[in-house]
């Protein structure tokens, strides 16, 4: 047999339906139905037929009652005539080739009808007993060995791109196991699987046939070469002899495995040397491949609905460990191997603009940096996407296949680059020839097995496993999922926030109306009790002292309120920044604090303070709060020194209030700038235990902030820090 490498690659092309010329194992005629004038013959006929049927007349007598029938079906509207000519042991088999009728024979064979039906009872039970659809495969490989005595038969399934593997066998042993193994979609060409969908089997009996000319090679009728797409006889692609040859296969049959009306795969039989199946073991064969298609349907809408319900399991798990933790994320990362399994991926992770989190095999940091700033820039869907190949998209990606050439991906945020991505290695990785029994059947010729899986690698470089229909569609269930958990968070937040700000307010006009209707009452409090002293004279010694003390006592609640009216205008007030002299304010804050302690021996020292930047009462304030602190928690001390520093670092202004007066305990510190509280006992020191915390407050509210540094009996040290100029500038931008 010679076939050119041109041949090779017109494979594709080849007109497989019009070979013009049939195997021999059979002969062929095609009559013309008006006049049933033989138009056409293959060149054995008489082979098979004698004198009965020849070219340019109707059948003879013999066929008479063949013809009538015939010509019954004929005005039908079946596909088939099919009959037997008992007499010669030849099987009849008819159909229609345009206007044509194309009738075939071929040697009837004698396996008795009974025995065949016996083993189709045996097969159609154990079929429909079997869940499983790898074992559904194998009773058919089983069965169609036994039944045809084809020294190997496969199971052969198409993939999305239809590449083909083997996923079932069954044989004698003759022949070496081809389990497992990948073949590129050429192997069966295009125009093949065409044909295998519309004429589901195809018997090769002798690979090394001649082939039988039609005479006259071009239909008088038609002018036009005879369609045989529905021949049994037709002759095949010499490329696929070839093929054969090199297998080391002398006979094949295969046959169409429908599914949903796809070409879901083939069952392949091959002998050693040259065999055949008659008719009615072939029609057998086929009406198990039907009930395996039917199978196969319901099979795997069984497995996709269960894989669905498995994986939205995989899904609510997820969810309920999202919701438990407050951030999302940390709950996801406690499930690592559920989030792996959603998808069936051996990596994943979780990308956002601040955050990277992997799970199992990724590629490294960077690359998915910039494999995230590849997802973002595609105009297509913003919110998911999915590949087996992301190099065929993405070239930069070849260098991480090992870890990623199918990618997963879904964009878990609306604001955000914030994306979820799972991969999955390239399959050839995990795939291999090697330790496979064929390595040992030695190489002929050019197309080979063993070429073809080389050439099935070459053809799925940079590809992995397909995701599946259920995979995809629970990925997009985990996004929503996610992008719920994290909208009800933010929204939850929202509400804390607002819940937060509405009592806030609430708060500070409570205290508000509150302290400022307290002011009234106090002041005509001192006011009277003055007034009464001034007025009697008569008074004796301790009615006067009780006067004081009404009179103190409301002094000091009057402080009180005032404090507390700052404190909560504090929050309502809107801040005027101005340049402020620190120097000049405390030298004013030191020359009235000071004269209410003349009796006191006091220590001042004032650096060199840099200006601040804000309201200059509210400043007065904070200094006035901090000196008036010194001054009285240094009172035991006989010499109280007190000291004010201020320095300018970088975008902030710092400033000092330090003293060696008692002091506190830094295990409190936490308490000291609280509304009422106190760290001393209030009878020891005066003051309403408000100072610190307006403090505070004065220099959040100018973006500030405040801490404390102190020891018992050694002093203490406050240090406040006020944003520059600089830094107020930087924020806006
Ligand atoms: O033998 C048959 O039943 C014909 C259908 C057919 C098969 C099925 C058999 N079979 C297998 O069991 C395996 C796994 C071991 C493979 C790879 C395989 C291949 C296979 N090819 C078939 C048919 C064809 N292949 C045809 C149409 C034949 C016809 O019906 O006329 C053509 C034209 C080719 C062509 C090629 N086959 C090749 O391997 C290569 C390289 C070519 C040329 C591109």
């Amino acid at each position: 047999m010679t076939v050119t490498d041109l041949d090779l690659e017109a494979c594709a092309r080849e007109p497989i339906r019009v070979p013009g010329a049939i195997q021999p194992h059979g002969a062929l005629f095609v009559l013309r139905p008006h006049d049933q004038v033989v138009v056409q013959v293959s060149a054995n006929l008489s082979d098979y037929l004698k004198d009965a049927v020849a070219l340019g007349k109707p059948p003879s007598a013999p066929f008479d009652a063949v013809m009538t029938a015939l010509m019954q079906w004929h005005a039908g509207s079946e596909a088939f005539f099919q009959t037997r000519l008992s007499e010669r042991n030849l099987t009849l088999v008819a159909h229609r080739a345009g206007s044509l009728i194309v009738v075939e024979v071929e040697p009837a064979g004698s396996e008795p009808l009974d025995a065949v039906f016996g083993r189709l009872r045996s097969f159609t039970q154990k079929l429909s007993a079997e869940n499983d659809i790898g074992r559904s495969l194998s009773i058919v490989t089983q069965f169609i060995a036994d039944l045809t005595g084809f020294d190997r038969v496969l199971l052969y399934r198409f993939d999305g791109e239809w590449n083909g593997q083997v996923v079932a066998e069954s044989g004698n042993g003759k022949l070496p196991s081809y389990l497992d193994l990948r073949f590129p979609s050429g192997d069966i060409p295009a125009q093949a699987r065409a044909l295998y969908v519309s004429n589901r089997l195809r018997i090769i009996p002798d690979a090394r046939y001649q082939p039988v000319a039609l005479e006259p090679s071009l239909n008088p009728e038609t002018g036009d070469q005879l369609d045989m797409s529905f021949a049994q006889l037709r002759s095949v692609s010499p490329v696929h002899l070839e093929y054969m040859h090199n297998m080391g296969t002398g006979a094949s049959m295969s046959v169409s495995i429908m599914v949903d009306g796809t070409l879901w795969g083939l069952v392949s039989c091959h002998s050693v040397a040259a065999h055949t199946v008659p008719h009615r073991l072939r029609e057998t064969c086929d009406f198990a491949a039907e009930a395996l298609a039917m199978r196969i349907g319901a099979l795997s809408r069984a497995e996709d609905a269960a894989r669905r319900v498995e994986l939205s399991q995989v899904t609510s798990r997820l969810l309920g460990a999202m919701s438990a933790e407050a951030d999302w994320l940390d709950g996801l990362s406690h499930e690592g191997d559920l989030l792996l399994e959603q998808v069936s991926a051996l990596g994943a992770c979780v990308i956002t603009p601040t955050h990277l989190r992997t799970f199992g095999v990724t590629p490294g940091g960077e690359n998915l940096r910039r494999l995230v700033a590849f997802l973002e820039q595609r105009g297509e869907d913003r919110e998911f996407f999915a590949t087996q190949s992301l190099a065929s998209l993405y070239p930069a990606a070849e260098s991480f296949a090992d870890s990623a050439s199918g990618v997963l991906a879904i964009r878990i945020s609306r604001l955000h680059a914030s994306w979820l991505i799972w991969f999955r290695p390239e399959l050839v990785r995990t795939v291999n020839w090697g330790g496979n029994p064929h390595k040992l059947v030695a190489e002929r010729g050019r197309i080979h097995p063993r070429k073809s899986f080389d050439a099935w690698r070459e053809l799925v470089r940079l590809q992995s496993a397909p995701w599946s229909d259920a995979e995809l569609s629970a990925a997009r269930d985990l996004r929503s999922a996610i992008v719920g958990v994290v909208l009800r968070k933010a929204e939850e937040l929202a509400q804390l926030s607002s819940d937060l700000q509405r009592s806030n307010k609430e708060l500070e006009a409570f205290s508000y109306s509150v302290s400022h209707d307290l002011r009234a009452p106090f002041r005509h409090i001192v006011g009277f009790a003055e007034l009464l002293r001034e007025r009697e004279n008569s008074l004796d010694e301790k009615s006067r002292h009780y006067l004081q003390t009404i009179s103190e006592a409301a002094i000091s609640a009057g402080r009180l309120v005032d404090d507390l009216l700052s404190f909560s205008q504090l929050g309502r007030a809107s801040i005027v920044s101005k340049p402020v002299d620190m120097n000049k304010l405390v030298a004013d804050v030191i020359k009235s604090v000071g004269l209410s302690c003349r009796d006191r021996t006091i220590k001042w020292s004032v650096s060199d303070l840099p200006p601040a930047l804000g309201d200059v009462t509210l400043l007065r304030q904070v200094w006035f709060n901090l000196i008036d602190n010194a001054v009285k928690y240094t009172k035991p001390c006989p010499l109280a020194e007190i000291t004010m520093t201020g320095v300018t670092r970088d975008d902030m202004t710092i400033y000092c209030v330090s003293d060696n007066g008692v002091g506190f305990d830094m295990a409190y510190v936490g308490k000291l700038f609280g509304v009422f509280q106190r760290l001393q006992r209030a009878e020891d020191f005066e003051g309403t235990g408000i100072g610190l915390a307006l403090v505070r407050r004065i220099i959040e509210r100018h973006n500030g902030s405040i801490e404390a540094e102190g020891e018992v009996d050694k002093g203490a040290c406050f240090t406040f820090c006020l944003p520059t100029e600089k830094r107020k500038g930087r924020a806006i931008a």
